[in-house]
């Protein structure tokens, strides 16, 4: 006897198209202000973005990661967060850490390479930059599961790459997660790429790719998790979608994996070449599909956006950005800084070796 004993669907959530329509029986209820601020956040994340690269390219930073192309997955997540609620960053959203509260000048000094950058601000509610991927997901859900015991009424927003999905931790986390009915919401930002190595499997019967499994989101399934995708450059779809999964996690009905789809529109880090391995044209297509200028049109629409709106949000986020970048510019940091800001105690064997360093 053969039967089918259970058959699973993905669904896909999108609410604003390529040309800034909406579909109005999804549209969240936002006001103008929200709206505004919103977009707002997106442009700070842009203007960072490049005044980072710029500092890069003039060796005044270290290495850094672009965020161009994943605005809307970051700032429409961390958006629907309560102030309670804590993200899990890994090492792209960097607007996250501002929209949580922490200043300009700590994101600068962290890239600049002082620890001290990442000893965050008590209410922030954002742990630090995460440059092991996955290992983040186990911190969100373990700090999920905690607040459950302590009956603490906040949920988890965690972000991974599409890379991280393949990572031991990630499946540890998941199957926490769903065992424990964590208040834990995953993010997968699913930009299509792991430094050179692609999403997809394109050839029939060899790797060199992240994973044959059709999504992402159906991972979930496996956990008994709700799995779900969202286009991924379309703001609309990501707050609503993560602000329907954070509050159904905190009223303590599970946690929800949202796989994101967007595109690394930059280089992996300032030390990687894309040309090297993508398609120009491909580039080309989901540039246009990018998530700010959609909004934008959106909004002009709604009559929300002009050229003068437009000045203002421009110089605003040239000024807070440029500001921290004095500000982090201005703070010398110690060599023995890289033993006291990693560990909270240092080993014996770091103590020794923090002894010879100030000899
Ligand atoms: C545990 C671990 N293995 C390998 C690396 C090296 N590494 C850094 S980023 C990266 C790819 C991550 O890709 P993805 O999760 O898709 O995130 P993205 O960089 O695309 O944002 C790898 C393999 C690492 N940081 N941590
Ligand atoms: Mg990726």
């Amino acid at each position: 006897m053969e039967k089918t004993v259970k058959t699973f669907s993905v669904r896909y959530v999108q609410i604003l198209d390529e040309n800034g329509d909406v579909d109005k029986k999804l549209e969240p209820k936002l006001s103008s202000q929200q709206l505004r601020e919103l977009y707002k956040w997106m442009v700070v994340e842009r203007v960072f973005d490049n005044t980072a690269l710029s500092l890069q390219r003039e060796g005044r930073i270290g290495t850094y990661a672009q965020s161009l192309g994943e605005e809307a997955v970051h700032v429409g997540s961390v958006y629907a967060t309560s102030d309670a609620d804590w993200v899990f960053p890994d090492y792209r959203e960097h607007v996250a850490f501002l929209m949580k509260g922490v200043p300009v000048k700590s994101l600068f000094m962290h890239w600049g390479g002082s620890e001290d950058g990442m000893r965050l601000p008590e209410k922030s509610n954002i742990f630090p930059v995460c440059i092991p991927v996955g290992t983040q997901t186990l911190h969100g859900v373990g700090v999920a599961l905690a607040a459950k015991i302590k009956k603490e009424k906040l949920a988890t927003l965690t972000f991974v790459g599409d890379a991280s999905t393949s990572t031991g931790d990630f499946h540890e986390g998941m199957n926490f997660a769903g065992t424990f009915m964590a208040p834990a919401v995953i993010v997968v930002r699913n930009n299509h790429w792991a430094i050179s190595v692609p999403r997809t499997c394109n050839d029939p019967d060899w790797g060199g790719c992240q994973t044959r499994a059709e999504t992402l989101a159906q991972k979930a399934i496996a956990y008994g998790i709700e799995g779900i995708q969202v286009d991924g450059n379309d703001i609309l779809a990501v707050y609503s979608v993560v602000k329907k999964a954070l509050d159904k996690a905190r009223k303590g009905l599970g946690p929800t994996l949202v796989e994101c789809i967007c595109y690394r529109l930059g280089a992996h880090t300032t030390a990687d070449d894309p040309t090297r391995y993508q398609d120009p044209k491909v580039v080309a297509a989901w540039m246009r599909k990018e998530p700010l200028a959609r909004f934008q049109r959106y909004l002009k629409k709604k009559k929300l956006w002009d050229e003068k709106f437009e000045a203002a949000v421009q110089a605003e986020a040239k000024r807070m950005v440029q500001q921290g970048v004095q500000e982090a510019e201005q703070h010398k940091p110690k060599a023995t800084d890289m033993f006291d800001f990693v560990y909270e105690k240092l080993t014996p064997n770091l103590k020794k070796q923090r002894v010879e360093w100030q000899d």
